[in-house]
């Protein structure tokens, strides 16, 4: 491997470093012919949903709708190396767990379902049939089903997948669905009903194209939802300031060169992004947020005592919201010294964006995992929709809340009603329409999924799809307790680190992807997902599956089902497999005031977005307005233990180079940082007062009083751009630094962005210092 390197990126996000990076990467898996063909068709009217990021699907799709890193999964999915059974008969599981994330992955796809043999210690091929008969066997046998059952799924699941999924779930007897949204946007999905009464954003491409304003906070376009730089370049053409809160100067939101655009790649023009840029401490949000609201109510204060405008929208607070004066009279009563030690930012900062904001006619903030993955996750997203409600930015054209969304179909797969929150799907009907009682008992969220494995409660664990293992917290604890299960089924495409952890009896079933032709008996079928915005659109697969092998995600459903399940005419599992209409048909009578008309609207251009009462002030609230909900856990710092300053917040971060777990390469070139991802950045006076040196070789250790020792060696310090205090290195190498106990109080979304860890040099008999590495 080339050695470790540090070299500030000076180019704009895209440009032809993203042109280079795309090239590389067709070439790498092999597809450098085939894959711009499929392209062609990607986020297009009866073409395929990208399946990256869940971004929006514009109704006038550019000729080219994608990005670098669409194009990355694309090759991802299409990639011309298959990982066969001959690959499985060279490699016991125990020589496989030695490959890091990246080598994991590069043998290519799955191509045959497999059977974890303990003899050997190797996976070896089996038929579908085998598999289904004792999975579902051995499903049957557990005793508590209640308990003893999970369904985990990832956000990549389309539409018709997720309802069969928790159908099952359902019919069998549990709410166990935890899925990748419960790391994620779970905070979104408990701050925003509280505070506008539905659980996803209200704004859609036509707001940015009419906003006045846009505020960022811990969301970082260039790398995560590239396909959103195009809105945001149009935006800043237009003059709209763009406010960004990060603790780190991420390069999409900074410039933009579009790669699509001749005349750009051309004369090499870029387009400024955020007009102001804050780099807020880790987990400092609640602050900053706290103060931008405090000088919104000093400017109107001074605008009503001097006879000007006033900058609330008083007839918007009075006839639509609830709670404005106790929270009004409680961000008037912080301290600005305090507000400043906690934002780590100086209140002309927070001026300077109350000055912005409060002169903008309509606002937009946008928000992701910066956000949700704090403690205090959900008292900070309520306190932005505080700030966006003070002057009337919900509800009306160019204004609203826009949580960013990760996986591609994240939103759909909880909209289809995979949830362990019972409450949250109409069970009722659910129940009649198929004829059976549902559960009404929770079931495990993902934190509450690992809990109960480490309590030895669980038997049996389906992942449909996803790196569950990888993706959690806690590694030390949660990969030996995985060898403990008595079941595990792996539905993934590619090898990844949860099938290297058996059970006692384990599989690895591979499927069909949504980028290949799925051919049933009834003809070619086709799917449907949601995107950020709410918007519901077909997906057409286009290439033949990797593997003749290879099953559908819905048949694989439907299989299990029949053989687990007691009879019932009403759940027609053989008509679901064979076409995915009568699914659709299902999904449209339990959620008819969405799924109407489902099967033609979904190819409308741009989809058919459901119903989303906020945007049209219609508030689904406890108190029936829209809620100011006042913060308490300023008082308190809950990310950091009361200990001295020599913790420093760990904020897990992923590169421009991985989605998730799935690592493509060594690079995050925004970031200049080459061949590595075993680092730590950090700021130079954090380097300096440690005695440290940049190119060292440094171990990260938990603070927590739980008697467990969490650390990781052999990490190289770079010193970096990054507010004193905070440090960053990557998910998922850092997961085993995170407590499984270190969640956003409401949500249990794990805290990932706020670690508290100690830094040490690794001892001279570990790692000798041996690495230069650039400093900024
Ligand atoms: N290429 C690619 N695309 C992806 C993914 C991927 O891994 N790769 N993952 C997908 C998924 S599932 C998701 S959820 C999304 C994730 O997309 P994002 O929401 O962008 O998630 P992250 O990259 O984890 O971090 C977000 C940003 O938050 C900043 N940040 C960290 N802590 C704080 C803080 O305390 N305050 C503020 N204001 N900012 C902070 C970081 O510097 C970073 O810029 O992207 C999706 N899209
Ligand atoms: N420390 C830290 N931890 C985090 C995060 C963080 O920011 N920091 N982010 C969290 C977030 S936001 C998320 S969403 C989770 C991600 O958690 P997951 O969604 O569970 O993980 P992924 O890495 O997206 O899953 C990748 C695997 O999915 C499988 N796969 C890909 N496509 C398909 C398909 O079409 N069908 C099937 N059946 N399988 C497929 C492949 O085998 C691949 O190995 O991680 C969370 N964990
Ligand atoms: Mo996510």
């Amino acid at each position: 491997m080339k050695k470790p390197e540090y070299k500030p990126y000076r180019l704009p996000a895209g440009g032809w470093g993203s042109a280079r990076s795309v090239g590389n990467i067709l070439r790498r898996e092999g597809v450098l012919a085939s894959a711009p063909v499929a392209l062609t068709r990607h986020n297009k009217v009866d073409g395929y949903q990208c399946n990256s990021c869940a971004w929006v699907k514009p109704a006038s799709p550019l000729p080219l709708e994608y990005c670098e890193n669409g194009v990355k999964a694309v090759a991802w999915e299409l990639t011309a190396h298959r990982c066969t059974p001959e690959f499985f008969a060279q490699h016991t599981v125990t020589e496989l767990r030695e490959h890091d994330d990246y080598n994991l992955e590069q043998p290519g796809r799955l191509t045959h379902p497999l059977r974890y043999d303990a003899a050997t210690d190797k996976y070896v091929p089996v038929s579908w049939g085998h598999a289904m008969d004792e999975i579902a066997r051995e499903l049957r046998a557990v005793k508590n089903k209640q308990k003893g059952t999970v369904f985990y799924s990832s956000g990549r699941l389309s539409n018709e997948a997720s309802y069969l999924y928790q159908l099952l779930a359902r019919a069998y007897g549990n709410n166990n669905l935890p899925d990748s949204s419960n790391m994620c946007h779970e905070t979104t999905s408990v701050a925003l009903p509280q505070s506008i009464g539905q659980a996803v954003g209200s704004v859609d491409l036509g707001d940015f194209a009419k906003t006045d304003c846009i505020m960022f906070f811990g969301q970082n376009p260039g790398s995560n939802s590239p396909r959103m730089l195009h809105p945001l370049q149009e935006a800043s053409r237009r003059g709209v300031p763009i406010i960004t809160y990060n603790p780190l100067r991420e390069r999409g939101l900074e410039r933009f060169l579009n790669p699509q655009s001749p005349t750009e790649m051309l004369t090499g023009k870029a387009t400024r992004i955020s007009s102001q840029y804050h780099q807020v401490k880790a987990g400092g949000d609640l602050a900053a947020l706290t103060g931008i609201c405090k000088a919104v109510l000093a400017m109107h204060d001074e605008a009503l005592a001097t006879g000007g405008e006033p900058v609330l929208d008083e007839a918007f607070i009075a006839e639509h919201t609830h709670g404005f004066d106790q929270f009004a009279n409680w961000a008037r009563a912080q301290d600005w010294d305090e507000l400043e030690r906690r934002s780590g930012l100086h209140r002309a900062d927070m001026e300077a964006t109350a000055l912005v904001y409060g002169r903008a006619k309509s606002a937009i903030a946008i928000y992701g995992m910066g956000l949700t993955q704090h403690q205090a996750g959900v008292e900070t997203i309520r306190l932005l929709v505080n700030l966006l409600l003070m002057r009337g930015n919900i509800g009306r054209e160019g204004a609203g809340i826009c949580p960013v969304r990760g996986h591609s179909n994240v939103q759909g797969q909880r909209t289809m009603g995979v949830t362990e929150k019972p409450e949250l799907f109409p069970l009722d009907r659910l129940g009649e329409q198929f004829g059976f009682e549902p559960p009404r008992e929770p079931g495990y969220n993902t934190v509450e999924t690992c809990e109960a494995v480490l309590k030895g409660e669980v038997e049996a664990f389906i992942m449909l799809g996803g790196n569950f293992v990888r993706a959690i917290p806690d590694h030390g604890q949660m990969e030996p307790a995985w060898r403990t299960l008595r079941l595990t089924v792996n539905v993934i495409t590619k090898l990844n680190r949860s099938a290297l952890l058996p059970g006692e009896i384990s599989y690895i079933l591979p499927v069909i992807g949504r980028l290949e032709i799925d051919e049933t008996a009834a003809g070619q079928q086709v799917l449907s997902m949601e995107d950020t915005s709410g918007c519901i659109h077909g997906n057409r697969g286009l290439r033949t599956p990797a593997s003749p092998h290879l099953i559908s995600e819905m048949r694989l459903i439907c299989e299990l089902a029949k053989r687990v399940l007691d009879p019932n005419p009403k759940m027609r599992w053989d008509d679901y497999m064979n076409d995915y209409a009568e699914i659709r048909r299902e999904i449209g009578e339990t959620l008819p005031d969405t799924f109407w008309d489902y099967e033609r609207r979904m190819w409308e251009p741009g989809g058919f977005q459901r119903p989303l009462p906020a945007k049209k002030r219609d508030w689904h609230t406890d108190t029936g307005r829209a809620n100011f909900v006042t913060p308490t856990a300023l008082e308190e710092d809950l990310d950091m233990p009361a200990v001295g300053h020599d913790v420093l917040r760990l904020m897990t971060l992923r590169s421009n180079d991985q989605f998730n777990t799935t690592v493509y390469g060594y690079d995050d070139r925004f970031r200049g940082i080459n061949n590595a991802r075993q680092v730590v950045l950090m700021n130079r006076s954090d380097i300096d007062r440690r005695g440290l040196k940049v190119g060292q070789a440094v171990t990260l250790r938990t603070v927590a009083d739980d008697g467990v020792d969490r650390h990781l060696s052999n990490m190289l310090v770079v010193a970096y751009d990054i507010p004193i205090g905070c440090i960053g290195g990557y998910y998922p190498e850092c997961n085993v630094l995170m407590p499984v106990w270190h969640y956003a109080a409401g949500s249990k979304t794990p805290a990932a962005k706020s670690i508290p860890v100690t830094v040490h040099a690794d001892g001279p008999d570990i790692l000798e210092p041996q690495l230069e590495l650039g400093t900024v």
